[in-house]
């Protein structure tokens, strides 16, 4: 049995970007399914407060965001690679726009009423409701596109990502998969299933065909579902891997310290630091049910803060 844990649920982007990089890699993993919305007790359990999915548990090690779960998988299955060779630089920074702009772009045009229509298909208006109150709640400042100026920006990077691909290369960076492949697949795979919203994709043939290409990568070999008390369990019952603070970057070792994402669901996660380099932060913390367990963020998009020490 796998120790890869990933939690997630079915109908989210970048789980299915994560889903993908199992299959990229041909990797086996455990199934955790979590709420779609708030209150998240048992994911909070996990991560001391980070809600967003998916997010990665090995034993008592807990990485948040799908820019280090790729890292954690690429040191655990170094090939086939996410970050292949010549384009390993431009393949991280494709995927980061698609991870921010194009994710918010597609996101916004494809919940449209009638797309959320599909989207919701069959579920109680009272679903719908709280998920739109949760959402809001969640990216509260966040500048958000309205219908027709996400109409006209994905237009636009439909165009852009369609004339990658017309000198026939089978992805988007060449003749290899990568991250930048997975990351430009998921918010157009949401798209593809907003119902007529999916309509926006048909003038795009290379691009349609490209993802195909993509989705064929699979998800791996799904080998269990846990429940999350039976992850929190396990969590309990395994001991952290050690980590390590680099000196130099204005943090020291056991800080007490807070990690929130600086983008949206901005919720912060309280620890002492026990890791720190340019591309990783990770806190220790103590949780009355997952016992003690190292939660793992990527550094940038992420706010580091000393605590204040309270007099
Ligand atoms: N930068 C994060 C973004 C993750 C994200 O926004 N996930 C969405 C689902 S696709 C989310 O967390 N929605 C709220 C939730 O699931 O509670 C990552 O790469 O993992």
């Amino acid at each position: 049995m796998s120790d890869l844990i990933l939690h997630h649920y079915a109908s989210s982007p970048f789980a299915e970007k994560t889903r993908l990089m199992f299959g990229l890699k041909g990797l086996a993993w455990q199934s955790v399914t979590v709420p779609m919305i708030l209150p998240k007790p048992d994911v909070v359990a996990l991560t001391g407060g980070y809600r967003r999915t998916p997010f990665l548990q090995i034993g008592a090690d807990i990485y948040c965001d799908t820019a280090l779960i790729a890292d954690v998988l690429e040191r655990r299955q170094p090939m086939p690679s996410l970050y292949p060779g010549a384009v390993a630089g431009q393949a991280r920074l494709l995927a980061q726009w698609a991870d921010s702009d194009l994710f918010w772009t597609a996101l916004p045009y494809a919940m449209q009423p009638e797309g959320a229509k599909a989207v919701f298909a069959g579920a109680p208006p009272e679903a719908l409701k709280a998920f739109a109150a949760d959402r809001r709640a969640m990216s509260e400042g966040v500048p958000r596109p309205n219908g027709p100026d996400a109409t006209a920006a994905l237009t636009s990077h439909l165009q852009c990502l369609d004339a990658m691909l017309q000198d026939g290369r089978p992805w988007l960076l060449g003749n290899e998969p990568s991250i930048a492949d997975v990351s430009v697949y998921h918010p157009l795979w949401f798209v593809s299933r907003a119902g007529p919203m999916a309509e926006i994709l048909s003038p795009h043939t290379a691009l349609k065909a490209w993802m195909e290409r993509v989705a064929a990568l699979g998800h791996g070999e799904r080998t269990g579902k846990l429940d999350s008390t039976e992850a929190i369990a396990h969590a309990q019952a395994s001991t952290p891997a050690s980590a390590r603070v680099t000196p130099g970057l204005g943090f020291n070792l056991g800080d007490p310290v807070t990690v929130a994402p600086s983008d949206y669901a901005r919720d912060a996660v309280a620890g002492l630091l026990v890791g720190l380099d340019t591309h990783t932060v990770t806190l220790a913390r103590e949780d009355e049910r997952a016992g003690r367990v190292h939660v793992h963020f990527p550094r940038i998009r992420y706010t580091l803060r000393k605590e204040e020490t309270r007099a």
